[in-house]
């Protein structure tokens, strides 16, 4: 199963990563439809097409055996997606469970809670099995699809096993693994209770790759500590066979934004966007719903800026989009109420019969209407806790090649490594400090504004999704060429 191109020569790309991009929803006459989910880790490989790629991942929902499932299977192939069917209990288990409440949080360097389920040994004992099986279930259903030649990108941190049990049954296979949030500090990843079984079964991969090279050097340097291996400029090396470790950032396919911005449908909405917006300067904010994105400081940041700048309380509008994700887990249920309880703070307060401040949008919106807001805004706020990269901050700079927009960004977020220069960088536990850089956003002069944009422009165009997957690819290739060399000497 997978897509065709006219060049037959290209090799086969199978893409792993925990959820298929698209998620199956049933509809009334039994049939199933399929709809794309909002993602960066979709949105970057949506904008890979050098490759005859076959995507395998879970497809979100539970179908039991039967003809139910055949059909789903049936429509996924269609696409040249293949799904990994999980029982609810693994999947409570493994993703609710051992990815999000447990993986996630400590790469995005929230600690181990005591006061969780976590301190039950067996809770953990329960998740850290069940994460186990879903990754054998990954396992199986590469082994049936792979063929000889063909190339295995295995992505994130759900799939951090499968390395090693893909090369434990096929040891010639081609297998790279990539991983989409940060690669935290060794002193932070060696409380995992299960850290060294990670770190082997990853080390299994022939190359490892990163956003950025301090996430590349954190990780090498948990091996070296934990694993007591040496790590190398190349990676990290165990008994003479060496594991290439690193840094490819990620980008986006700025063409695919550039050419939605010519549509009738987005130009329509953007005419309708002004007309509503005239008058006021607006600030856009897109999120997933999560901790780690910092919504509900970038909320706190706004009624600073709010209390202490009445001249702009009916002449600045904060319009944040937050598309609810992992709605299973408490913790973002909390998140949810939190943000909320915020915007109805800071609405009651500063609103007015006329203006409310904040615009807040609990859902996914289409992609004509996210690109026409990117384009309409004034700033852009990203003001993530922690990010692997941020996508949404290259998005808005792709998407406003007219007004020169001003991105506000976190500094703990991948992407102030790359579009530092032009963005204004702050830190989003310092309220004071980012209520001051909104203020310097609004004021910024015409000049510095299309100045600092030219340079994140640049950037966004240049290392963009395609050029991100080519070079891992390539080099995934070549670590064999140089193994196979190092066997034959
Ligand atoms: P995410 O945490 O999902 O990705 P990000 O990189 O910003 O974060 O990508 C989000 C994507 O979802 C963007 O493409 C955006 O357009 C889309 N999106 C978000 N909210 C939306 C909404 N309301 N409606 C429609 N679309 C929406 C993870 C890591 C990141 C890393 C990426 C890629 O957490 O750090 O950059 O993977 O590696």
């Amino acid at each position: 199963v997978y897509q065709t191109y006219e060049n037959a020569s290209q090799q086969r790309l199978i893409v792993v990563a925990n959820r298929l991009p698209v998620s199956a929803v049933r509809e009334r006459d039994g049939s199933w439809s399929l709809q794309v989910s909002a993602g960066g880790l979709v949105s970057a490989l949506m904008g890979v097409s050098n490759f005859k790629t076959c995507w395998i991942g879970w497809p979100g929902v539970y179908v039991p055996e039967g003809p139910e499932r055949d059909a789903l299977t049936a429509a996924l192939a269609k696409e040249c997606y293949v799904p990994v069917y999980l029982d609810p209990k693994i999947v409570d288990l493994h993703y609710n469970g051992f990815c999000n409440s447990v993986l996630w949080q400590l790469f995005h360097y929230v600690p181990l809670n005591m006061d969780s389920k976590l301190s039950e040994t067996r809770t953990l004992q329960f998740q850290w099995a069940a994460h186990q099986s879903a990754n054998q279930r990954f396992a199986d259903v590469v082994l049936r699809n792979y063929s000889a030649g063909d190339v295995v990108w295995v992505q994130d941190y759900h799939l951090m096993l499968l390395p090693a049990m893909l090369k434990n049954r096929a040891p010639k296979m081609k297998v790279g693994w990539f991983l989409h949030t940060p690669f935290p500090s060794s002193e932070i990843y060696r409380t995992l209770p299960v850290r060294e079984e990670v770190l082997r079964a990853v080390l299994k991969a022939d190359l490892i790759g990163f956003h950025t090279y301090d996430y590349a050097r954190h990780f090498v340097s948990a091996c070296t500590r934990i694993l007591g291996l040496e790590g190398t400029p190349e990676g990290v090396e165990d008994n003479g066979s060496l594991t290439r470790v690193a840094a490819f950032p990620i980008g986006i396919d700025p063409e695919r934004f550039a050419r939605a911005l010519e549509k009738p449908n987005v130009k329509a909405h953007i005419a309708q966007l002004l007309n509503r917006y005239a008058g006021r300067k607006v600030m856009l904010g897109v999120d997933r719903l999560d901790m780690i994105k910092g919504i509900p400081q970038k909320l706190l940041a706004f009624e600073k800026f709010l209390e202490e700048h009445p001249q702009w309380r009916d002449k600045v509008l904060l319009v944040q989009i937050a598309v609810p994700s992992r709605t299973d887990v408490p913790e973002y249920q909390r998140l949810r109420s939190m943000v909320h309880e915020i915007v109805g703070r800071i609405n009651g307060h500063y609103g007015t019969l006329t203006h409310v401040p904040i615009h807040h949008l609990d859902r996914q919106l289409a992609f004509h209407e996210l690109c026409a807001l990117y384009a309409v805004t004034d700033i852009a706020l990203v003001t993530s806790l922690r990010d692997g990269m941020n996508l949404v901050s290259y998005e808005y700079v792709a998407c406003q090649s007219d007004n020169a927009g001003v991105l506000v960004l976190s500094e703990f977020a991948g992407a102030a490594q790359s579009l530092g220069a032009g963005a204004i960088l702050v830190n989003p536990w310092n309220i004071t400090d980012m209520a001051a850089a909104i203020e310097d956003a609004l004021t910024m002069s015409d000049q510095e504004r299309r100045e600092r944009h030219r340079q994140n422009y640049m950037h966004v165009t240049i290392h963009t999704s395609q050029t991100w997957a080519d070079t891992f690819i390539s080099e995934l290739n070549d670590t064999h060429v140089e193994a196979e060399l190092r066997t034959k000497h």
